[in-house]
């Protein structure tokens, strides 16, 4: 059966190290930089999986394999944890229980459940402003997905996504948990990552080498979320009608350097060093993040760039001060133990690997 799916792939020119990932390396469902999306629960359990699409065209199992694409390219080993914590019991900020949604029934294409709220357990479906009105209701407005509804972006970095009687279905199959949720779209909300990163260095001034990979040891600016106390990439919503690029300054100024609370000169100097630091970026990603928000109908997409001080003269001088919905900022060295928000531990895998740089062992 593998040996079907696995021809199919490659036949179809799509998965050059499907191998790899059949043979091993899969568990529950993953987004792979340049390859696929793929449902399942373990190598054991990629037979079960793979017998169920058995018999069906490619493009019936292209429903639940789909195509991202991130700039490191297809030589990436770097896989990207997909609709894992999108998945959690409890939806964030209420007390809505998710149905539950094991690896196997994660795909469209399979028999699965999802939760419908009640009126009364329905999320932000009255507003606020700059939410999606509620497509739900029989008579409700109907938006245009796909494509750029007024100044409001509903394309999708992992391409056309389906839409059920006018309801955006999520790219990356079942959640468990219908409707929009606490985010302001329905179909893909986009944000924007800004991963800074510096060199550690010693007093002598030496790179820091790991002691058991020796390869360097990377820092990145992260914030704590004051909305679930994790770490996280400074990052934001892009709003309506601006550039990711504007975005990913005015994310970073506001959250680690608290630039909504300063004024004049000072709020000048600051946006002075951003814009700066903010010149040479390098995109790691772009692509579905796997945010606990999600939903069957609504979920989060991000671009992430990479700002890196080689030198160290420009960011650790940065004055770090936590603002808007930051309640802490800080330098961590990358590959250390500190869990981050959403899939942020992936994309600052990909800069690891971009720089060469020690990530866990
Ligand atoms: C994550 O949510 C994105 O990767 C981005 O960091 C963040 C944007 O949401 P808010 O911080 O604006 O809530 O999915």
């Amino acid at each position: 059966m593998v040996k079907t799916v696995k021809n199919d792939l490659l036949e179809a020119g799509l998965i050059p190290n499907v191998e790899k990932y059949l043979n091993g390396l899969l568990s529950s469902v993953w987004i792979v930089p340049q390859t696929f999306i793929y449902s399942d629960a373990s190598p054991s359990g990629c037979g079960a999986w793979v017998s169920e699409c058995a018999g069906m065209k490619w493009d019936e199992i292209g429903l639940s394999l789909k195509w991202l694409k991130t700039p490191l390219g297809e030589n990436s080993n770097i896989m990207i944890p997909g609709h894992i914590k999108a998945r959690q019991a409890v939806y964030p900020k209420s007390k809505v229980e998710r149905f539950p949604v094991p690896d196997n029934k994660v795909s469209w294409m399979l028999n699965g459940r999802s939760t419908a709220l009640s009126d009364t357990q329905r999320i932000n479906s009255a507003g606020p402003v700059w939410a999606d009105p509620d497509i739900m209701q029989e008579a409700g407005p109907s938006l245009k997905f796909n494509c750029v509804d007024g100044n409001v972006n509903r394309i999708s970095y992992t391409g056309h996504y389906e839409c059920i009687e006018g309801i955006p279905r999520n790219p990356c199959g079942r959640t468990g948990l219908m409707e929009r949720g606490t985010l302001g779209k329905w179909g893909p909300n986009h944000a924007a990552d800004p991963i800074v990163t510096r060199w550690k260095i010693s007093q002598s001034g030496e790179k820091v080498l790991h002691s058991c990979s020796d390869k360097p040891i990377l820092k990145f600016i992260s914030i704590r979320r004051v909305d679930s106390g994790e770490w996280a990439i400074p990052g934001g919503m892009v709003d309506a009608g601006e550039k990711v690029s504007q975005a990913l300054k005015r994310e970073f100024g506001e959250e680690a350097m608290n630039s909504l609370a300063l004024e004049g000169e000072k709020l000048k100097a600051v946006e002075e060093a951003v814009a700066d630091l903010f010149e040479h970026g390098v995109e790691v990603y772009r692509g579905y993040v796997d945010d606990p928000r999600n939903t069957d109908n609504a979920w989060m997409e991000t671009m992430a760039v990479n700002y890196h001080d080689d030198d160290g003269n420009s960011v650790a001088k940065f004055p770090l001060h936590a603002g808007d919905d930051a309640a802490a900022v800080q330098w961590h060295d990358v590959g250390s133990d500190i869990k981050l928000y959403a899939s942020h531990s992936s994309f600052i895998q990909l800069v690891a690997e971009r720089l060469r740089a020690h990530w866990h062992l």
